[in-house]
C-alpha cells in the first residue's frame, strides 16, 4: 500500500513537473508591451478644444451602453497620465501601445479644426514615455471617428480616404521624431461590422440592421484604402519612414467541429483571418469571400457584388503595405456547417453556426464573450506564418475581463495570461517572428457597448472614487515577473 501511494505521489509530481514550472524563455530584445485606447481612458470628453466623436453621440443614445454609462471621464487618463506611466514603468515595461483622439487633435476632423491642446498632451505624453525609457507604439485610429466626419458620411463616403491621410500625415510629421511604431486601425473587421450594422453586439455610430448585407464591406474597403495611403505617404516622404507602420487585426480563430465542416471553417476563416489580412499580404480579398460575396449578391439581383473591388492602382498600393502585422487574438470558436445561411456575427451570411466551447476555461460573468483557448492563439500563429511567409507578428491585444468574485486576486486572469503567454513562446519555437507580447489593458476602463461591467485592466480603477484611484491587481505582478524574466514559469 505504501509502495502504491509512494509511486502514485512520484508520478504525480512527475506529472505536475511537466506541466506546471515549465520554463518558456523569450528571444532576447522580445518587446513586452499593454495597451489602451483614448476614448476608453482619456475621460475630458470637451476639455482643451476636443471635439466630438462618434462614441461621444452613440453613448448618449438610450439603451445602447449596457450600464448607460460613457466615457465623458472613464479613468481620467487626460488629467493622470503620469501615474498611468508609472505604473507601466513599475511592471518592468519599455513599451506601451495608445491611441490618438482624432477629434482631439483636429475637432471637426479636419486640419482647418487643429486644437492645438489636444497636440501638446500627446506631446507630453510621448515626452513622458520617453523619459522613462518607454517606446510608444502609437494606433492612429481606434474607433473614435470625430462626430464632425460621421456627419459627412464616415467610413461610408470614399472621401475619408483623403481625411483620414490627411490626419495621418499630419500626425506622422509632427510626432514623428518621437514615434518608431504606426498602428493605422484598431480591428477594422469590428468597427465595420460592429460600428455599422450591430448582429451580436452594437458599436458606434450605429447602423441599420437592413445594411448588414453591404455596409461593413464598404467600411471595411475605405479602411483598407486608407491604411494604404498612409503606409506609402510615410515611406515614400523625406523625413519620415524611419519607423515602421502596420495594421492591427482582431481574429477570432475557427476551429471545424468535425471533418465535415472544414469547408466552411475554411469560409468562416476567410471572414475572420482573411478579409483585412489578403489585400495586405496577398494582394486582394481571399478567394472564397470573394466568391460568396459574389454568389450571394447574384441570388439577390444585385449588378455588382457585396464586396467591392479594388483598382489594379489601389492593389499595388496595399500590396506590401506593412512592416508588421499587428494580432489582437482573445477566442476561438467551434464551427459546424449549417443547412441554410446564417447572418452570424460579421455579417457574413455564412451556412456556419459559431459557439464557445462550454470545455474552454470560462472567463468572466456567465455567457460572456470570452472563454480560454489558447492553443487557437497557437493555431493563429502557425496559418500567418505558413500562408502569409512569415511575416513580423506584433501581438496587440490579448487579454480578458475580471471574473466576478476575484477582485484583486484575478486568478482567471493569470491563468488565461500564462496559457497565452506559454503559446507564444511555442509558436515562436516552430519558427513565428512574433517580436513583441501586449496585454489589454493597463488599467481598468470604459468597455464599449459593455461600459463598466466588463473591466480589462491589471490595474483596478475605483470609478466612484473622485481621484479614480489604481490599485494593482494580483495579475500586474504576475506580468511583471514575466517581463523581468523575459520569461514564464507555467
Ligand atoms: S470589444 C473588443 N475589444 C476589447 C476592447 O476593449 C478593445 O478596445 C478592443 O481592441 C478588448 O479588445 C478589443 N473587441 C471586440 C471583440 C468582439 C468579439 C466578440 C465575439 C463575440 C462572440
Amino acid at each position: 500500500m505504501l509502495r502504491l501511494l509512494l509511486f502514485v505521489t512520484a508520478w504525480l509530481s512527475l506529472v505536475l513537473a511537466e506541466h506546471k514550472g515549465k520554463v518558456y524563455k523569450f528571444p532576447e530584445g522580445f518587446r513586452w508591451s499593454t495597451a489602451t485606447a483614448s476614448y476608453q481612458i482619456e475621460g475630458a470628453w470637451n476639455e482643451d478644444g476636443r471635439g466630438l466623436s462618434i462614441w461621444d453621440k452613440f453613448v448618449r443614445k438610450p439603451g445602447k451602453i449596457i450600464d448607460n454609462s460613457t466615457g465623458d471621464v472613464s479613468s481620467d487618463s487626460y488629467h493622470k497620465f503620469r501615474e498611468d506611466i508609472q505604473l507601466i514603468s513599475d511592471m518592468g515595461l519599455k513599451e506601451y501601445r495608445f491611441s490618438f483622439s482624432w477629434s482631439r487633435i483636429f475637432a471637426d476632423g479636419t486640419p482647418n479644426s487643429l486644437n492645438p491642446a489636444g497636440v501638446l498632451y500627446y506631446h507630453e505624453v510621448l515626452d513622458e514615455l520617453i523619459s522613462h525609457g518607454i517606446t510608444p507604439v502609437v494606433t492612429l485610429f481606434h474607433w473614435d471617428l470625430p462626430q464632425g466626419l460621421q456627419d459627412r458620411g464616415g467610413w461610408l463616403n470614399r472621401d475619408v480616404v483623403d481625411w483620414y491621410l490627411d490626419y495621418a500625415k499630419f500626425c506622422f510629421h509632427e510626432f514623428g521624431h518621437k514615434v518608431q511604431y504606426w498602428i493605422t486601425h484598431n480591428e477594422p473587421i469590428i468597427h465595420s461590422t460592429y460600428g455599422h450594422c450591430g448582429l451580436w453586439g452594437e458599436h458606434a455610430p450605429g447602423g441599420l440592421k437592413e445594411h448588414c448585407d453591404w455596409a461593413p464591406y464598404v467600411v471595411g474597403h475605405h479602411m483598407l484604402l486608407a491604411h494604404a495611403y498612409a503606409y506609402r505617404y510615410y515611406h515614400g516622404t523625406r523625413g519620415l519612414g524611419k519607423g515602421k507602420v502596420g495594421i492591427t487585426n482582431h481574429v477570432l480563430f475557427p476551429i471545424a467541429e468535425s471533418q465535415d465542416d472544414e469547408k466552411v471553417r475554411d469560409l468562416v476563416l476567410d471572414f475572420s483571418l482573411h478579409w483585412f489580412n489578403h489585400p495586405i499580404f496577398k494582394r486582394d480579398y481571399p478567394d472564397k469571400m470573394k466568391a460568396w460575396l459574389a454568389y450571394l449578391s447574384k441570388k439577390e439581383g444585385r449588378s455588382a457584388s457585396r464586396l467591392p473591388e479594388f483598382t489594379p492602382h489601389e492593389l499595388d498600393l496595399l500590396s506590401g503595405s506593412a512592416d508588421f502585422l499587428g494580432l489582437n487574438y482573445y477566442i476561438s470558436m467551434i464551427v459546424r456547417t449549417s443547412s441554410k445561411p446564417e447572418v452570424n456575427m460579421f455579417g457574413m451570411d455564412a451556412p456556419a453556426k459559431l459557439w464557445l466551447s462550454k470545455k474552454w476555461m470560462p472567463v468572466g460573468r456567465e455567457h460572456s464573450w470570452i472563454r480560454s483557448h489558447p492553443q487557437g492563439l497557437e493555431g493563429l500563429l502557425d496559418i500567418i506564418r505558413e500562408e502569409y511567409d512569415n511575416p513580423e507578428v506584433l501581438i496587440t491585444e490579448n487579454g480578458c475581463m475580471d471574473t466576478p468574485g476575484e477582485s484583486l486576486e484575478d486568478v482567471t486572469r493569470i491563468r488565461y495570461l500564462g496559457g497565452h503567454i506559454a503559446a507564444v513562446s511555442k509558436a515562436i519555437s516552430r519558427g513565428s517572428k512574433v517580436a513583441g507580447y501586449t496585454l489589454w489593458s493597463l488599467i481598468d476602463n470604459f468597455e464599449w457597448a459593455d461600459g463598466y461591467t466588463n473591466l480589462f485592466g491589471v490595474h483596478q480603477v475605483d470609478f466612484d472614487s473622485p481621484n479614480k484611484t489604481r490599485t494593482p491587481k494580483k495579475s500586474s505582478k504576475f506580468y511583471a515577473d514575466v517581463v523581468r524574466n523575459n520569461a514564464l514559469t507555467w
